[in-house]
């Protein structure tokens, strides 16, 4: 797919998106949805891409879902084409990614951001959820992941008075996990997602599939998920060999299997 909105290109074991409309502030159209989501695709497919980075540019990661798009939609056009109905794909890549936010993350942006594993943010970043100022509320995520993330009180805060919060704010509150110097952003998130896709990406994908369970599933049963997961590692050349390597004190070898 040749991709307009978007820039794909890969560094080492790490995927890396960086959405690509700069005079729109990286708006998210439609189309830029879909492409992301073939890009996606193309790394959860891509044996060689252990962890993936989306990121936009130095002032914005994305200001939201594009409003010129939804400006004129009526309630039967939304209802019959499920509108926005595309960007729940990102729910479905097993990869860890890495949202690596630089200047506004705001509205479906905010949410886009939230739905991918890790946040981290530029000193520059900044957060809200406008959607109540232009007549609508959160649509992609936003009521449910922002109270999970961030307990009920910033929840109700962000979404009702759609304050924009800055980078130490959205440290404390436990939305972005590593805030760092603009100029250092893709640097550290590069450094991470290497990191991570040094690991063993079976594990990796299993530590993933339990942590996401946590926001679904009653306590017994996310325990339950989590001891059928690390039992199966065991069958794992890698917790073989990653047992094997610390007790030998040499840097384990993995092997994805
Ligand atoms: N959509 C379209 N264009 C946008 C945009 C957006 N969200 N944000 C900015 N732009 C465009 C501006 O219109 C402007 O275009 P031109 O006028 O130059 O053609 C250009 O980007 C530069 O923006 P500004 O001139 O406004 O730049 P400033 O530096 O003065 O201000 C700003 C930056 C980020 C404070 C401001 O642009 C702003 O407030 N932007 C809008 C932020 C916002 O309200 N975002 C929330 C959008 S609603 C759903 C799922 C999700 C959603 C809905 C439904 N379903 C599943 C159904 C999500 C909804 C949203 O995200």
């Amino acid at each position: 797919m040749a991709y307009e909105n978007i820039i794909v290109s890969t560094e080492g074991g790490v995927g890396l998106i960086q959405l690509n409309r700069p005079k729109a502030l990286n708006a998210l159209s439609t189309a830029m949805v879909i492409e992301l989501n073939a890009a996606l695709d193309g790394f959860e497919q891509n044996d060689g891409i252990g962890a993936i980075i989306i990121t936009g540019n130095e002032k914005a990661f994305a200001a939201g879902a594009d409003v010129r798009e939804m400006k004129d939609k009526t309630f039967a056009d939304v209802k019959s084409e499920n509108f926005l109905h595309s960007w729940d794909h990102i729910n479905n890549i097993t990869k860890p990614i890495i949202a690596a936010v630089s200047g506004f993350a705001l509205g479906g942006g905010c949410e886009f951001a939230l739905a991918c594993d890790i946040i981290i943010a530029a000193e520059t970043a900044k957060f809200s959820l406008p959607e109540t100022s232009l007549g609508i509320i959160p649509g992609a995520g936003g009521t449910q992941r922002l109270l999970r993330a961030l307990g009920k009180a910033k929840a109700m805060d962000m979404i009702l008075t759609h304050r924009m919060i800055d980078a130490g704010e959205a440290e404390r509150s436990g939305l972005v996990s590593r805030v760092v110097p603009a100029d250092q952003l893709m640097k550290e998130a590069l450094a991470m997602a290497a990191k991570i896709a040094g690991l063993s990406h079976p594990v990796v994908k299993a530590a993933k599939q339990a942590v996401k369970a946590a926001e679904e599933l009653p306590l017994s049963a996310g325990l339950k998920l989590e001891r059928d997961l690390i039992h199966s590692m065991f069958d794992l050349h890698d917790q073989k060999e990653g047992m094997a390597a610390f007790l030998e004190k040499r840097t384990p070898k993995f092997e994805n299997r």
